[in-house]
């Protein structure tokens, strides 16, 4: 379906048009369009656009990336299809929904793009703690990671790699998320807009080493994930006094 660039939901229908085709190739699971529902639904609330604490947990995600000896990014099917992977870290495909043929899907995707070196297929390590699949990982990859960076993950694994000692940058639009409330770093934001900011900060923070530490000593996740909850807050309590505005409007209009 061509969608036309006019449309005011435009870069959200051209994300239902790229998941739809990535569920039609196998690479994203019906699960992971239901998942986008429940994201979408959040980022509607936001506005739709990446909010003020969003932006500083971001850069915050960034210099723990810079940092970090083994930086990892988590990639499932819905990141595979959403996100440009530019970001500093090796790249491990890890599923919830696993088959083989979906990690060599999804593998084969991203080798396409031109990623030097993507992990998964042969996973020989386990995250302790976890029954589902997704505790099969690489341990040169997320096993032996200092930082991890889980897009659009469950609570259980967040949790797991937490207790593992790991630095756990989460991206959730849902910030009351177990994996929101977990992740040593969370990122309210949509996957897309969040690697593209992450990337673009990561870029700017390279070469600088005081202010990357700086970022990160002021940096204060209880703080950010509250002044998240406080923009939703922030959006309903201004929606309502416009629509009871409107409704009082009317009301005068008539009465005149
Ligand atoms: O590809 P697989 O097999 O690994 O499966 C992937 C899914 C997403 C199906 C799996 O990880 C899953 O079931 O995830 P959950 O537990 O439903 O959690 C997904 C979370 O991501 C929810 O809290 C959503 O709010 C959030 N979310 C969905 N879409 C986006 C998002 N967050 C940011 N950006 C999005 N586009």
């Amino acid at each position: 379906m061509r969608i036309p660039k006019t449309h005011p939901r435009y870069e959200s229908l051209v994300r239902r048009e790229t998941l739809a085709r990535a569920w039609k190739d196998g690479i994203v699971v019906p699960e992971g369009l239901i998942a986008h529902g429940r994201g979408e639904a959040f980022d509607y609330l936001f506005g739709e656009e990446t909010s003020a604490p969003a932006l500083v947990a971001e850069k915050a995600a960034a210099a723990a990336l810079l940092r970090a000896s083994r930086p990892v990014i988590s990639v499932n099917g819905n990141v595979a299809a959403l996100a440009a992977l530019d970001v500093p870290a090796t790249i491990e495909v890890n599923l919830f929904h696993r088959t083989e043929e979906r990690v060599r899907k999804i593998v084969q995707v991203l080798d396409r793009a031109g990623t030097v070196r993507v992990l998964g297929r042969r996973p020989d390590a386990r995250i302790p703690g976890l029954d589902s699949r997704r505790a099969l990982c690489h341990r040169e990859g997320i096993y032996k990671a200092d930082v991890v960076l889980v897009p659009l993950e469950d609570g259980d694994r967040a949790e797991a790699l937490v207790a593992m000692g790991k630095t756990v940058i989460s991206v959730d639009l849902n910030p009351m998320s177990r994996t929101s409330r977990r992740a040593s770093i969370p990122v309210v934001d949509d996957v897309t807009r969040a690697l593209r900011n992450i990337e673009r900060f990561a870029r700017e923070l390279r070469g600088d080493p005081e202010e990357t530490s700086r970022i990160l000593n002021a940096y204060r996740r209880v703080g950010n994930l509250r002044a998240a909850h406080s923009v939703l807050a922030w959006r309903l309590e201004r929606f309502s006094k416009r629509r009871g505005a409107r409704r009082r409007k009317r009301g005068a209009r008539k009465r005149a």
